[in-house]
Parts: structure tokens; sequence; C-alpha cells
């Protein structure tokens, strides 16, 4: 069967790219399956996706809030009745396990209904002013139009993130989903234009980060650039926005820390770790990529994770049975097979995995085993580098002290977990630990849409998404005074006195 062709989406239409050149969308499983033919941008395609949006915007900025919202109160319905084929799709095409691409969609779900509900407060304020018959308040107001670059680890709830509060507050938005996924973030878009989104206020242009993300960031009519991808990516990113003093939201890497203390239940520990290690084949910026374990149980906690994670079934991620799927493409378990042979060559040892799968039904794909490694030194590159693949690395330390100076000493600060039964040694931890989310008893992985999600240090810039964290993004804030005393009133002199 022939592939299915997608084209781009501006100003409500679907439009080949000007370009005309074209990318195949593959299986990460089995490189034969092409998903889908996507169009390869360039330039011209991001002037006419701005300027659609630019016209949008005249219209859906004026649209008031609750009605705005009433399309994503549909459109979250209308996902609901999809979130099997749209899994399925994102499975697809990126490779992790069903049970979890059903997680990204619902997680775009929940984006809906609690953006949906924004459109009833965008809370702004009132406030005494300092003179008299006179008022003040502040009032948010949409940005315009907003670009969106998004990776491909959660191809659809991370664009949900940044699209459903951008449009929610009046904004409108030229979106570039990763090029390894950008089937799901077309069906997220798609079943809002089913729901009644007007033609333009979302726009999604595919292709590449030179070809179309660098336009999107400098184009002029873009006022706010939002990106989720690696730290090198973003620091560049972020400097031609500080360019054209651009609101920029970035979030970035992670080397995430699962803290466990001698008092924690083992059990319930390795479940955590398995989950928040190898989970999403460790492709979550939010991985366990380290666990920091007191030393009189690091060995029997090291032995339980290396069994656990010896059994795992790898595979494809649409057989319900697999617990791994494959990593996204060639590079990325590249990139894995390189931090193996440097965690070996600085003397760390593998105590389960190591290898990529390559025969065995596993040659068309990007398998690679669930890795632990033992005897590490906190120093090394294997636990201070963020690696995206499924490979762990175990820190022994000698107390409570050292394992929150140990998760603190990297460049990053996303995530991290601690699991104990001392109450007080929690609440320090959630004090202490220097880092955006804090898991007690829990992985490191699984942040809910409601909350603020980012970091700190190299992970982020200071903004916020999930929650209120991105109404504050998408708006500006603006002071309004109404003096109705019928006289010149001069604030800071007319004191009164
Ligand atoms: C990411 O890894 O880029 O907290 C996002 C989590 C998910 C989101 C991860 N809800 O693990």
């Amino acid at each position: 069967m022939a592939a299915k062709v997608f084209q781009n989406l501006i100003g409500g239409e679907w439009v080949d790219s000007r370009s005309g050149r074209t990318h195949e969308n593959h299986n990460p499983a089995d490189t034969r399956d092409v998903v889908g033919i996507f169009p390869h941008s360039d330039s011209r395609d991001v002037d006419d996706a701005v300027s659609a949006a630019k016209q949008a915007f005249a219209k859906w900025r004026l649209v008031p809030a609750p009605r705005r919202a009433e399309v994503l109160y549909r459109a979250a319905r209308l996902l609901e009745e999809r979130k099997e084929e749209y899994a399925r799709d994102m499975t697809r095409e990126m490779g992790k396990v069903l049970k979890e691409t059903r997680g990204d969609v619902q997680e775009a779900i929940d984006t809906f209904y609690f953006m949906a509900g924004e459109g009833r407060r965008l809370y702004g304020f009132t406030t005494p002013s300092e003179l008299p018959n006179k008022s003040a308040m502040a009032i948010r107001m949409p940005v315009g139009v907003c670009g969106m670059i998004t990776p491909w680890n959660f191809p659809m709830a991370i664009p949900s993130w940044k699209l459903l509060p951008a449009i929610v507050c009046g904004n409108t938005c030229v979106i570039k989903p990763a090029e390894d996924t950008p089937l799901s973030t077309l069906n997220l878009v798609r079943t809002l234009m089913d729901a009644g989104l007007p033609k333009g206020v979302i726009n999604i242009v595919f292709g590449s980060g030179p070809d179309v993300g660098t336009p999107i960031v400098r184009h002029p009519d873009v006022r706010a650039i939002s990106f989720t991808g690696s730290s090198e990516v973003g620091r560049i990113i972020g400097t031609m926005s500080a360019e054209q003093y651009k609101p920029c939201s970035l979030e970035m890497g992670g080397k995430n820390a699962l803290i466990v203390l001698d008092d924690a239940n083992l059990d319930l520990t390795v479940d955590g770790i398995l989950w928040g290690a190898f989970g999403t084949t460790g492709q979550r910026c939010t991985a366990a990529s380290r666990v920091i374990a007191t030393k009189p149980i690091y060995r029997q906690l090291a032995e339980k994770v290396a069994a656990r994670a010896k059994s795992l079934k790898i595979g494809s991620g649409l057989d319900e049975s697999v617990e791994v799927g494959p990593q996204i493409n060639q590079s990325q378990v590249e990139t894995t097979e390189k931090y193996v042979a440097v965690g070996k060559a600085e003397g760390a040892k593998v105590l389960v995995g190591g290898s990529r799968l390559k025969s065995g039904g596993y040659e068309h794909g990007f398998f690679h085993e669930p890795t632990v490694f033992v005897d590490v030194d906190n120093q090394m590159r294997i636990a201070q580098e963020e690696i995206f693949g499924p490979v762990l690395s175990m820190v022994a330390c000698d107390s409570f002290d050292q394992a929150i100076d140990y998760s603190n000493s990297v460049v990053y600060g996303l995530s991290t977990a601690i699991y104990t039964r001392d109450v007080n040694k929690a609440y320090r931890a959630m004090r202490d630990l220097h880092a955006g989310i804090t898991y007690v008893n829990a992985p490191t992985i699984g942040a809910e849409v409601h909350l603020p999600f980012g970091g700190v240090k190299s992970t982020g810039n200071g903004h916020r998404e999930g929650g209120i964290g991105a109404i504050d993004f998408y708006t500006q804030w603006k002071a309004v005074y109404v003096d109705y005393s019928d006289r010149l009133q001069r604030a800071q002199i007319d004191t009164g006195e």
C-alpha cells in the first residue's frame, strides 16, 4: 500500500510545501513501515503560515475567551473518541508502547479540559489607586502570533501544553513538530479543526530545525517562542529570540536523580526505578537516569533492579505484552551505544544489558537493551550528561546529605525523587533538591498537567508549562487606570499632604 501523503496546514487549507520536497516518516520498530510522507518545508512556508496566523489573530483575539474555550471543550470530547486510533498512530511513528501512547493522548485531553476552564477565568485583578476617584486594574492581553517547536517524545501532549493555553488566551500559532513524529501533532490539530477552530488560528509547518524552526524564531511577526528539546538547541533559540526581545520559553534536558535511603520500601522503590528509568525507553526529559542509594542497601537494590530490567520484554510497542519499545531513530540509539562505551571506559560496570539488539526480529528497528551501570562515580559522564535512552547509572552514597549534594551536582534541574519513610528527611529533600519537580515515594516521571512543569539551571529559563504558568507565558499584563475625578491628579505628587 502506498504511503499516505500529508500536507502543511496554513490558513485552514492543507497545502504542499513550496519547496516541493518531502520527508518519509518511518516506524522506529520497523523502518520498512512508512507511516507517511510529510512536507519538508522552508522559510516561504513559514512566511505564509505567519501571515495567516497574523490575519487570524485580528479576529480571534476579539472572540470572548469563554467562546474560545467552547472549541476546546468540543475538541476534548472528540479526542476522547479518537484516543485509541491516535495512540496507535503514535506508537507506529514514535515507538513507545500503547499503554504510554494512550497516556500521551490522555495528557492532551487533560490539558484541553484544564485550559478550556481557563476560558472562564483568565483572572486579572483590581487594586485600589493611591488617588481618590480613580480605579486601577491589571488585565491579560494575548501576545500575538506564537511560534512553537516541539519534540518527538511526547508528540501530542507537549504540543497541547503549548497550543491550548496559547489559543484560549487569544493568540494564534505556527507550530513545527519534530520531524520524527509529525502525525501525532497533525492529529491533535485536526481534532481542533473538526471542533470548529477558525482557519489560521493554528498553522502547522512540517520540516527541519534549520529550514523551518529558525525562520519561525527569526520572523519579526512571531512575538513569542516556546521550545522543548535539547539544551544545546535551546541556547541558540533563546539567543535568537533575545535579539528581537521575544519572550521565549525553553524546556530542556535533565539528569534526574532518584534517591533511595536505607529505610525505603525496597520493593516499591524497584517498581519506581524500573518505570522511571525504562518507561518511554528512557526517552523522557524527566527519566530517572541516576539512582543515588545509601551504601547499606546499594548492592541489594542494584541486584533487584538488574533482575527486573533483564526480564523486561522488548519489541514493537503495538504488541500489548511489550514493555520497552525501540528508540526513536538511528542517531538516538547510537548515542546510547556511545554512552555505554563511555561508561565502561570510565570504569563503571554493566550489571545488565549493554547492547543494541540487531537480530532475532530486531534488525529493522532501533532497539537497545535496558542497561544498568553500577560502581558509578557521580562525576562520571554517565552520571552527569543526559543520555535519553534506556541507561541507568547507579551511584552509592554515604549519607542523606551526600545524596542531596550528588543530586544537585549536575548542570540540569528538572525532576528529582526520594524514597524514604522518614518524614523529616522527605521534607528536607523537598526544600533542598534544586529542581523544578520533586517526588516523594514516586519516580521522577509522571507530571500532571495542572501543576507547573519545568526546571532550573540548564533545564529551563524560568518559565513553566502546565497550569497557570502557561497562562502567564501566553499573556502579557496591561495595567489600566480610570480617573473619574474630572481633574488632573498626579501620581506620586498629589499626595494630599
Ligand atoms: C518530557 O519528558 O519531555 O512528567 C515530558 C512526565 C510526563 C511529561 C514528560 N508527563 O514524565
